[in-house]
C-alpha cells in the first residue's frame, strides 16, 4: 500500500515480504475450551498493542488490515475466536486491528449496517486500505489464506465444513470477505436496511459487481473454515423485497447516508470494541 511505502522511507525497517514463506505449518483446531485466564495472558504473549492491534516487529507490513466483525451476545465464540486469529494474523505478519462492532440496541440483528460502522469507525483510527468483512464464527484452517486484500474482492470463506466444502451458490458473497478501502468506497458499502438473517451479504456481491469489478477466491483447499455451532437464525421475511428494492438504493444507502450513534468505545487488550446504537 501506499502507506506502507510512505513508512519504509521514514525508517529503517525494510518492507515485509508481500506473503511470508513457511505459511504451511498447520495451526491447532480452534481449542472450544478457552479460559478467561487464557485470553488474560494473550495479548501480553502476542505483544498485542491495546485495541487489538499488531505490527510485526521487525519489518514494515505491505498490508494494512481492519478485521471488522459484526457483534451481539456470542461471548464464547468472541473468545475461541480472539485466542485462535490473534496468531494466525501475525504469522501472516499483517498490521492489522480487530474491531468488534456490537449492536447495542434491541431488535432484529443488522449485519451489514454493522460493517459500515466498522469501516466508518476504523478510518478514524488509521488509513486502512484494506478491510476484511468477518463473522465471529469463522475460523480459517489455513495459514495459506492471506488476510490481505487482492486486486479484486475476494470471498475468503468458499470452502465450509457445514456445506461440507462446496460453495453453495456461484455468487454467495458472505462470512469472511476481503475488500480494498477504495472498492468499498466505490460501491457505496453495505446497504443499512437489511434488518434480520439473510440478503445483505447478495445485496454488496450485486453492488460489486454493478461497479464493474469481478469476485475473486482461492482454491478450496486454502479457503477452507469451520464454523463454530450455534442455534440457527430465522431468515428475515424482507430479505427478498430488500435484496429487490437494493437495486435501486446502491447510491442512495450505504456509507454515504449512514447515520448511528456510538454509545461506548472501548480500546481493550484484543480488540478495539465500538458499541452502537444504530
Ligand atoms: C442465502 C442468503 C445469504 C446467506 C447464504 C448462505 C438470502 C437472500 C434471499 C435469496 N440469502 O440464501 O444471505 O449468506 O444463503 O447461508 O437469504
Amino acid at each position: 500500500s501506499p502507506h506502507a511505502l510512505a513508512l519504509v522511507k521514514e525508517s529503517d525497517k525494510p518492507l515485509c515480504s508481500l506473503i511470508p514463506k513457511e505459511l504451511e505449518t498447520s495451526l491447532q483446531y480452534p481449542n472450544e475450551s478457552v479460559r478467561e485466564y487464557d485470553l488474560k495472558y494473550l495479548a501480553h504473549m502476542h505483544n498485542i498493542a491495546e485495541g487489538g492491534a499488531w505490527e510485526p516487529p521487525q519489518c514494515i507490513s505491505q498490508h494494512q488490515v481492519a478485521i471488522v466483525i459484526p457483534y451481539r451476545n456470542r461471548t464464547l465464540q468472541l473468545q475461541i475466536f480472539l485466542s485462535y486469529i490473534h496468531p494466525f494474523l501475525q504469522k501472516q505478519m499483517l498490521n492489522y486491528r480487530i474491531f468488534i462492532i456490537e449492536q447495542g440496541t434491541k431488535g432484529a440483528f443488522n449485519r451489514a449496517k454493522l460493517l459500515n460502522v466498522g469501516y466508518a469507525e476504523a478510518l478514524k483510527i488509521f488509513p486502512y486500505h484494506c478491510f476484511i468483512f468477518h463473522d465471529v464464527d469463522l475460523i480459517p484452517q489455513k495459514l495459506s489464506n492471506m488476510y490481505a486484500c487482492t486486486h479484486q474482492p475476494r470471498h475468503m470463506s468458499s470452502s465450509l465444513n457445514t456445506f461440507r466444502y462446496n460453495l453453495p451458490y456461484e455468487q454467495l458473497f458472505g462470512g469472511a470477505v476481503a475488500i480494498l478501502q477504495k472498492q468499498f468506497e466505490l460501491v457505496n458499502g453495505f446497504s443499512n436496511f437489511f434488518y434480520g438473517w439473510g440478503g445483505e451479504d447478495d445485496d454488496f456481491q450485486s453492488r460489486i459487481i454493478n461497479r464493474g469489478m469481478t469476485l475473486c477466491r482461492f482454491p478450496p483447499d486454502v479457503a477452507r473454515y469451520t464454523m463454530l455451532s450455534h442455534a440457527k437464525e430465522l431468515p428475515s421475511d424482507n430479505r427478498f423485497l430488500n435484496l429487490r428494492l437494493g437495486r435501486e438504493r446502491f447510491e442512495t444507502d450505504g456509507v454515504n447516508t449512514l447515520k448511528y450513534t456510538v454509545i461506548k468505545l472501548v480500546y481493550y487488550p484484543l480488540y478495539t470494541w465500538v458499541l452502537v446504537d444504530l
